[in-house]
């Protein structure tokens, strides 16, 4: 790979649109906003690549985007082209991340968010976040495929631009993700692992990957491992779950928009789509807290959930580099934590015996 064909990185904090302007569909009307999104840590696992069997397993920690999750690569673009068409409003359905992502660049570019949200199945912090930036949250008695539909029937009929995935824009700056991997490793990873909801993140990886590789930054591309939750896992079964149901309320989706995206990654790369019990999510959750020190959501462990139980079920994983993509925080679902982790408080003593012994030290 020679040199000249890799991208410069651009001044740290620079933003996705700044750093990756030669691969988006930008103008010079498109105005170069940012939150400081991308130029995520892509950190060495301590314990599981062991247990794995892996090479050498990574994870991409884009929990550490300015929302808490991955979805701000994709807004940011989605958000700047409706500015340069001059739309005065955004909109999108949502489990969380994206309404949260989507309501942080309206605040910060003076639109209007509006979101549209399954009432009662979006994890505290998302809501917070979307409450915080101002944005109009309609709650619906549905699920996300009710509020995308109704997403999509609200922008037909309103000059409101939607930024869910089916937005192309959304999908393009979510594919650089892809390109910081490859600069990151000097070359593209043998397996990419990752969470599966409605699928635009696995079509945007899968394209980035792929022109890394034309653009010959990349030697190979890798084999594109995505996990559905088992209660949600419409692609694994080969038809729409009307009630889907899991713990990680991010991927509780029936009718992935992004369907045919996911199928084409899977199959062009060699690789699967597969179901995860909300069991082996919880467990993965707890691990990645507990043995990497990686706080994440429900939903990003199903991508590291996917990988034990692929290297459990005798995949061959031996001098594999693998990337485990952390798609959000785990300070998103604070209930979850406290019920996982079962912390119940009792207070001592203000004094130093009560406290040792609290420690276990006296
Ligand atoms: C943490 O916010 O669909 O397969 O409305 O929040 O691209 O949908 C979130 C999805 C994985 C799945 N991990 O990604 C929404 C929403 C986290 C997520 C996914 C989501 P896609």
């Amino acid at each position: 790979m020679s040199s000249q064909t890799r991208l410069t990185p651009g001044e740290a904090g620079g933003g996705v649109l700044r750093r990756y302007a030669d691969v988006l569909p930008l103008t010079d009307a498109t105005p170069a906003i940012t939150l400081g999104e991308g130029d995520t840590p892509l950190v060495r696992s301590v314990r599981l690549e062991k247990d794995t069997g892996c090479g050498a397993l990574y994870f991409k920690l884009e929990s550490c985007n300015p929302s808490g999750s991955f979805k701000d690569r994709g807004m940011v673009v989605a958000v700047a082209k409706a500015m340069e068409r001059g739309d005065k409003a955004v909109l999108c359905a949502s489990t969380g991340n994206t309404s949260a992502s989507a309501a942080a660049y309206a605040a910060r570019c003076g639109l209007q968010a509006y979101v549209i949200v399954p009432h009662g199945r979006i994890a505290a912090g998302k809501l917070a976040q979307a409450v915080a930036h101002g944005a109009c949250i309609v709650a619906i008695e549905g699920g996300f495929d009710d509020a995308l539909r109704l997403a999509r029937e609200v922008t037909d009929r309103h000059p409101i631009a939607l930024v869910n995935s089916v937005n192309p824009h959304r999908i393009e700056g979510q594919k650089t993700a892809s390109f910081e991997i490859v600069e990151s490793l000097e070359d593209a990873p043998d397996v990419l692992c990752l969470p599966v909801g409605n699928a635009g993140n696995i079509t945007a990886y899968w394209r980035g990957f792929v022109e890394c590789y034309q653009r010959e930054l990349a030697t190979h591309k890798p084999v594109m491992w995505g996990f559905q939750a088992a209660g949600a896992a419409p692609i694994v079964g080969g038809a729409p779950v009307a009630d889907p149901q899991t713990v990680a309320t991010a991927i509780r989706i029936g009718n992935p928009a992004s369907w045919t995206g996911a199928t084409m990654a899977r199959d062009e790369s060699g690789g699967e789509v597969l179901a995860v019990t909300d069991e082996q999510i919880l467990d993965a959750y707890r691990r990645l807290a507990q043995e990497e020190g990686i706080f994440c959501e429900p939903a990003s462990a199903a991508g590291v959930a996917g990988l034990l139980q692929q290297a459990n079920g005798g995949a061959e994983l031996a001098g594999k580099t693998v990337v485990c993509v952390i798609t959000g925080s785990g300070l998103k679902d604070p209930e979850r934590a406290m019920e996982e982790f079962a912390l119940e408080l009792e207070p001592v003593a203000a004094e130093l015996p009560a406290v040792e012994q609290e420690m276990g030290l006296a």
